[in-house]
């Protein structure tokens, strides 16, 4: 199938307990590739837009001070059904609900900083990739990739 690509962000409290590797290789063993990667520290006008479907909310403010708050790492992750794997593997917003062996259930308790966000759509992944990628960041690999990987050079 055609794969598809993902927004990630290890959002500030992951960055600053040193897990955005940890979280990255977890998407990395399980067979995604990253396409786009950087550190960010986010404006109020980029967090207010990445978010926008919140505005009003009770946590709207603290929600963009949190995410405002200090470096964060984006990933754009591509593969086969990448948009359901990643949410899959983040869990529920909520870490009490959120199932052990994920990342919110292995790593979070707090709503708040529940570590990562994944866009949950492919419209939406499509828009917040735009939104925080350039085109020229976001890269292909080559078409024989899998081959290439597994037998440099043959
Ligand atoms: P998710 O898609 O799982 O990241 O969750 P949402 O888009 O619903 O929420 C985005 C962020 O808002 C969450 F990661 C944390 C914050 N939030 C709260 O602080 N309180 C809430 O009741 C809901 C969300």
């Amino acid at each position: 199938m055609t794969p598809e690509r993902t927004l990630v962000l290890v959002k500030p409290d992951g960055v600053q307990r040193l897990l955005a590797g940890r979280i990255l290789a977890r998407f990395e063993e399980r067979g995604l590739r990253i396409v786009g990667l950087k550190l960010v520290q986010v404006d109020r006008a980029l967090a207010e837009r990445h978010y926008a479907v919140h505005r009003g909310k009770p946590f709207f403010e603290g929600l963009l001070d949190f995410i405002t708050s200090a470096p964060l790492v984006a990933m754009a992750l591509e593969g086969p059904n990448a948009i359901a794997l990643v949410r899959s593997m983040v869990g529920a917003t909520r870490p009490h609900e959120a199932a052990p062996g994920t990342i919110r259930g292995d790593y979070a308790v707090e709503t708040a900083q529940n570590l990562v966000h994944a866009s949950d759509g492919p419209e939406t992944a499509a828009e917040e990739l735009a939104l925080w990628f350039e085109p020229s960041e976001l890269l292909d690999y080559p078409r024989d990739i899998d081959r290439w990987v597994l037998a440099p050079g043959s």
